[in-house]
This record gives structure tokens, C-alpha cells and sequence, in this order.
């Protein structure tokens, strides 16, 4: 069987629409036919310096929205990043085969450290990338899926994985494979068209988040940026916006694209817009009331973790010992 690795950041309360179209819903079918693990990547989101009680919180969060969205701990591996030590011990070994320009031609770090600045951008923001294929590594990953805005990143895993394997031998690491569903592998802010629905958008108004009130979602709709001309099409070039909703639409519904542009002709944007919303809050609803089981019970969430790290921890293990060993640390007693 092949494996598959994935992760999120457990760096606001609740997902957003993207992270679930763009990734969750399929790792909930890719664990069908593979052996999975997946994890809420705690240590990366500490690049950001969250509140502690906060981060903690909403690691828990983070778990109980992979639950609800499908996730069968009976079937895949579900932990927390930083209950497995190894990440952050393969990391800096990676760390040292990562040249400095490499990492810093990373285009999420160039765009967050424009944010925040540079007395705001850590070392840890720069590095991420390189922990991130600590992450993928440790487990001999043959698939990763993930949205569009992680391809650089997985490039870079793919090109230390080669890095490894020619300095110490074909078989020390397993070169992983971007998985990216082409429909689905960028799901636009509401507002902003043209920019990727993000997690820690500046303004909350083009974000879809899987734990809002649906009303509020359903406003967020409704007023979701379209364009003058009336057309319900798909043509993300001229009609970004409509192409969006589109996409989003089709993914929840089942409904291909192009019988929706066909149900739509002739049609108005508020048809549409209503339309969709109903969807959404018709996915969102079901999906909360599970969130919310799974947080009213934190010990079984906590021992589902607890169960996921102990597994994980017999797998990177093995491939960090393998690592060191090639390295040529001195092994421990
Ligand atoms: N808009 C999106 N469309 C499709 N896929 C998306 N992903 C994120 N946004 C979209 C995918 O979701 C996973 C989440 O990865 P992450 O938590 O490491 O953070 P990210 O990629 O940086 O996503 P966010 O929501 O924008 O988070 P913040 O604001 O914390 O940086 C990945 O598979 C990603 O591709």
C-alpha cells in the first residue's frame, strides 16, 4: 500500500472552506486505499508565536474538524506533530543539506514575511519549509495532498529527499509525490477573486470558515464579489469570481460544472448565490453539530492522539535512526 502524509496548522479556530476542498475531503478518500497518517502540525504553527492557551486549543480544534470531516482513526493515523519528536530531529538534519537561497526563494515565506515584517518574520517562518519535509520524510511518504499553494514546498522535499538519497544512497529516503486535485487546488477569497482563501486573511469577509454561524456564511455569499456583465460561466480568466463559486458549488453539490453553467443559463448572480448557500450551510450544519461532539468529549479526542502518536513514533523512528546512522552520528547505547 502506498503511504500518504498530510498536514494543517492549527493556526485559527476553525478551517476554512479552501483547507477542506483543496485537502480535507481527499485525504477521507485516498484513506480508503492507502495507509494514511494524518497531523495537526502544532510545531509549525508556533513560526507565527500563537498564545499558548490558544494554540492549545485549537490543536484540539483542528483534530475534531478532521474527525467530522471523515477522518477514520480506525483506518488512518491521526496525531499531533509535536507528540512525535522526530520531526523537529529530522528537520535540522535537513536543515544543514537546505542552502540558504533555496529556502529563501520560498514564495509563502516571501509573501508572510512581507506581512509581518522583518523584526515580526522568525527564523522559524524561514525554516518551515525544511520541517515541513521532516514531516513528509520521516514517514517514507509516497503521496502528499494538498492544495496549490503547497507546491513549491513539496518540490522542495522532493529535491531533499534526492539530496539524501545521491549523498547516502538510493534508498535512504522515499521521494515523495505531490498530490493535487486540479478542480479543487485553489479555492479563491470571496472578495478577492484573484487571492487564495487563507486561514488568516486580513479581512473575514471573503472567508468561508467551517465552524462560522451559517448565517453569517450565507451573508458572506450573498455578497460575494461577481462582475457587471450577467453571464453565469466558467472562465476563471474574465469571470473569476463567478468561476469560484462555481468551483465551490460543484465540489459540495456532486454537480458537475458545466451542468450547473447549463441549469443556470438565463439566470441571475443572487439565483446562483442563493443557491449555493443553501448548499453550504447544508454542509456546514451536519458537519458542526460533529465538531462539537467530538471537543464536548476532550479525553477520547485526547487518547485518539495519543493512540495516533504512539503509531507514528514506530515508523519515524525506524527512518530517523536510518538517517542519523548515514549522517554519521555516532549511535546511541
Ligand atoms: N484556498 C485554498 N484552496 C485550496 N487548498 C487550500 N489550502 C489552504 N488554502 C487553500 C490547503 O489546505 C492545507 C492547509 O495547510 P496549512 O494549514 O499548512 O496552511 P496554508 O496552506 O498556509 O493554508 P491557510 O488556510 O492559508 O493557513 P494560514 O493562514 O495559517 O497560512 C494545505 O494542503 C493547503 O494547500
Amino acid at each position: 500500500q502506498q503511504r500518504i502524509f498530510s498536514g494543517m496548522q492549527p493556526t485559527s479556530d476553525s478551517l476554512q472552506l479552501g483547507n477542506y476542498l483543496g485537502a480535507l475531503t481527499h485525504w477521507v478518500a485516498l484513506q480508503e486505499e492507502h495507509d494514511a497518517l494524518y497531523c495537526v502540525v502544532d510545531l509549525h504553527a508556533l513560526t507565527v508565536n500563537p498564545d499558548p492557551a490558544v494554540l492549545r486549543e485549537r490543536t484540539r480544534r483542528t483534530a475534531a474538524q478532521y474527525l467530522a470531516a471523515g477522518v477514520d482513526p480506525s483506518r488512518s493515523t491521526l496525531f499531533v506533530q509535536s507528540h512525535v519528536p522526530e520531526h523537529a530531529e529530522l528537520a535540522w538534519v535537513l536543515s544543514c543539506h537546505t542552502g540558504f537561497g533555496e529556502a529563501g526563494r520560498m514564495t509563502q515565506f516571501k509573501d508572510k514575511s512581507a506581512r509581518h515584517g522583518s523584526e515580526g518574520t522568525t527564523v522559524g517562518l524561514f525554516t518551515y519549509p525544511v520541517l515541513m519535509a521532516a514531516d513528509i520524510l520521516l514517514y517514507d511518504t509516497n503521496l502528499v495532498p494538498v492544495g496549490e499553494d503547497q507546491r513549491q514546498h513539496l518540490e522542495l522535499s522532493r529535491d531533499l529527499a534526492q539530496r539524501l538519497n545521491a549523498r547516502f544512497g538510493k534508498d535512504t529516503v522515499v521521494v515523495p509525490e505531490v498530490h493535487i486535485v486540479k478542480e479543487t487546488a485553489k479555492i479563491y477569497d470571496l472578495q478577492d477573486p484573484t487571492a487564495k482563501m487563507s486561514k488568516s486573511a486580513e479581512s473575514p469577509n471573503g472567508l468561508i470558515e467551517l465552524l462560522d454561524d451559517p448565517k453569517v456564511v450565507a451573508k458572506r455569499i450573498r455578497s460575494a464579489v461577481t462582475d457587471a456583465d450577467r453571464e453565469i460561466r466558467f472562465d476563471p480568466q474574465a469571470k473569476p469570481g463567478v468561476s469560484n463559486l462555481l468551483t465551490i458549488f460543484s465540489a459540495l453539490s456532486g454537480r458537475s460544472v458545466a451542468s450547473l453553467e447549463q441549469d443556470y443559463e438565463g439566470k441571475g448572480y443572487g439565483d446562483l448565490k442563493k443557491d449555493l448557500a443553501e448548499v453550504v450551510v447544508g454542509f456546514l450544519t451536519p458537519f458542526q453539530a460533529r465538531v462539537h461532539d467530538y471537543l464536548a468529549d476532550p479525553a477520547s479526542l485526547d487518547a485518539v492522539l495519543a493512540d495516533g502518536a504512539e503509531k507514528a513514533r514506530t515508523i519515524a523512528g525506524v527512518t530517523l535512526d536510518r538517517i542519523y546512522d548515514r549522517s554519521g552520528l555516532l549511535p546511541r547505547r
